[in-house]
């Protein structure tokens, strides 16, 4: 083992985590600065990332894929958010809106689809509307039920990879009134009669990635592209979002440890009062809590994903708390790392504004971190009234 960031990494995670690298320093970083201020989606590094097979990371072997399991994910993830969280996202928001399909689809819905992620189609989840957010069960799109197919009627919201993905997973309500129950979810590909594009979204950060409505206006879907049975999208949802989690965790990780770089290496560049600031105890105790905080947010992110792997069953109390503790230490380690930097931190010249920006997201999306604590907290409660505590 070579370093501490080794452990417990397998020959191919090795090698998956020097191919991000490869990418991030050859690709990523010379436009990440272009692409973060004028708000391109990396439509050219998405490629890069599909002739690398990363598309194929998520994806079993018997549908042209790696057959990797979230770990292989996380270590990818992680990596490339170092360079920039919302190129990265390119990648594994098309993991979120395929894994309704992996998770629930039939083995028709596989063969169709799956294929074509792994060679780099990009996917994309939409769940999401403007009075269901945390509320995932107040959807209002709906899916009326027609002869062979369904039609859909409805807007979707903040959609990662929206109008660039072929491949959109979507919830509507095909039973309203039955709450949770009522929801079902779709395959809708782009180009259908219907589905069109919205508002494309100027946002704070991950401003490389994109973000749209989705517009349903009698749109037909077959039958066949319903997933898993009517009344059940909800469960799909939730199935798909703790599966998911760990990659937000991830790319909160990656942008701490990107940011933590950052302000070790400007400590010992920047002299103040005749002495490097790393010189300073106080500005040195930041430092060390700012990668105390990364290397325990690691070992939860990385502890997640192997249970994931081992084949953990009941993974939502596990998946919520890297995804919350991961982007908290995001969150307070870009501050920081900005606070370390100084007048310089505040600069767009610095990347560690960008990232205290990108950062802000990983606390919101795929559940708010008060969603998460509730999630941890009804479970701790489950376990305690089964005799598990
Ligand atoms: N896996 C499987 N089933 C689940 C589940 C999970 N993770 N979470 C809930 N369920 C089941 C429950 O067991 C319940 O089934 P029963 O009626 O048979 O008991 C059903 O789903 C409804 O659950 P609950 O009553 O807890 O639903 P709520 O409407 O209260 O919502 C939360 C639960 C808050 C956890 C859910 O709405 C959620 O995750 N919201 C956040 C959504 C989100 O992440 N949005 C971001 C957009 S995607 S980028």
């Amino acid at each position: 083992m070579e370093s501490l960031s080794d452990l417990g990494l397998t020959e191919l995670q090795l090698e998956i985590r020097n191919t991000c690298r490869e990418i991030g320093e050859k690709k990523i970083l010379p436009v990440r600065e272009k692409y973060d201020a004028e708000g391109i989606f990396p439509t050219d590094i998405a490629k890069d990332f599909a002739d690398a097979g990363l598309f194929g990371l998520f994806i079993p072997e018997e549908f042209g894929g790696m057959g990797g399991g979230t770990m292989d994910m996380v270590v990818a993830v992680e990596e490339l958010s170092k360079y920039c969280a919302g190129i990265a996202l390119s990648l594994f928001g098309t993991a979120l809106g395929t894994l309704p399909i992996l998770l629930c689809g039939s083995e028709e819905q596989k063969r169709k689809y799956l294929p074509r992620i792994a060679e780099g189609t990009i996917a994309a989840f939409a769940l999401t509307e403007a009075n269901a957010g945390s509320d995932a069960a107040g959807v209002r799109t709906t899916a009326v039920e027609d002869g062979d197919g369904y039609v859909l009627n409805g807007t979707k919201q903040w959609i990662t990879n929206g109008g660039e993905a072929d491949i959109y997973t979507v919830c509507a309500m095909t039973d309203p009134g039955r709450g949770a129950r009522g929801a079902s979810f779709f395959i809708v590909e782009k180009g259908t009669p219907g589905f069109s594009f919205g508002k494309k979204e100027n946002k704070m950060g991950i401003r490389a990635s994109a973000t749209r409505e989705l517009v349903f206006q009698d749109c037909r879907v077959p039958k066949e592209n319903l997933i898993w049975g009517r009344g059940r999208g909800f469960f799909v949802a939730m199935k798909t979002l703790d599966q998911s989690r760990p990659s937000v965790a991830a790319q909160a990780l990656g942008i701490a440890e990107g940011a933590l770089a950052c302000a070790v290496r400007y400590s010992r560049e920047r002299r103040q009062f005749g002495q490097p600031l790393c010189a300073n105890q106080g500005y040195l105790f930041m430092l060390s809590d700012m990668a105390t905080k990364v290397e325990a947010a690691k070992a939860l992110v990385y502890r997640c994903a192997q249970a994931m792997d081992a084949g953990l069953k009941d993974i939502s109390k596990i998946s919520a708390m890297a995804k919350c503790y991961a982007s908290d230490v995001a969150m307070s380690v870009t501050t920081d790392a900005v606070q370390a930097l100084g007048g310089y931190g505040y600069m767009k010249e610095y990347p560690v504004e960008k990232m205290m920006r990108d950062a802000k997201i990983t606390q919101i999306y795929e559940g708010t971190n008060q969603i998460q604590r509730d999630v941890i907290g009804k479970a701790l409660i489950k376990e305690a009234a089964s005799g598990q505590i």
